[in-house]
């Protein structure tokens, strides 16, 4: 009798710990949040935030406010370029095939930044399924 409720409660255990690992599993499988239309910031030689997730059909818009220095919003694959952007100047793309679009500015090799385009929001997401129909 003893040792079969220890054994019951060490298959709760069990139980308890695998559950919690599929939970750290799935967080980890649930895709970054996806925006619509975020702004990106040209400041301090940067592109802040550097990384944005948008959901298909979304427009990203660039905004220097970099001072004195001289930027450009160029894609890696040469997908899309802005002109020179001065401060105040805005560059808008707008996004209509779903792919991961690393980009950089012409003049300053350090400023790197990627967009992923996704053709779902986040919450349509099914962990582990992808697609939900
Ligand atoms: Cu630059």
């Amino acid at each position: 009798m003893r040792a079969t409720r220890r054994r019951s409660m060490i298959a709760l255990c069990a139980g308890i710990v695998s559950g919690l690992a599929l939970t750290a599993l799935w967080l980890q499988a649930t895709p970054a949040r996806a925006q619509t239309d975020p702004t990106v910031t040209l400041a301090g030689l940067a592109y802040q935030p550097a990384a944005v997730t948008v959901t298909l059909g979304s427009t990203v818009t660039w905004t220097h406010a970099d001072g004195f220095f001289v930027h450009t919003v160029t894609a890696d694959g040469g997908a899309f370029s802005s002109l020179n952007l001065a401060e105040g100047d805005l560059f808008t793309q707008t996004f209509t095939t779903t792919s991961v679009y690393s980009y950089h500015c012409l003049f300053h090799p350090g400023m790197v930044g990627v967009v992923t385009v996704v053709d779902l929001p986040e919450h349509l997401y099914l962990p582990a399924l992808g697609r939900d129909g």
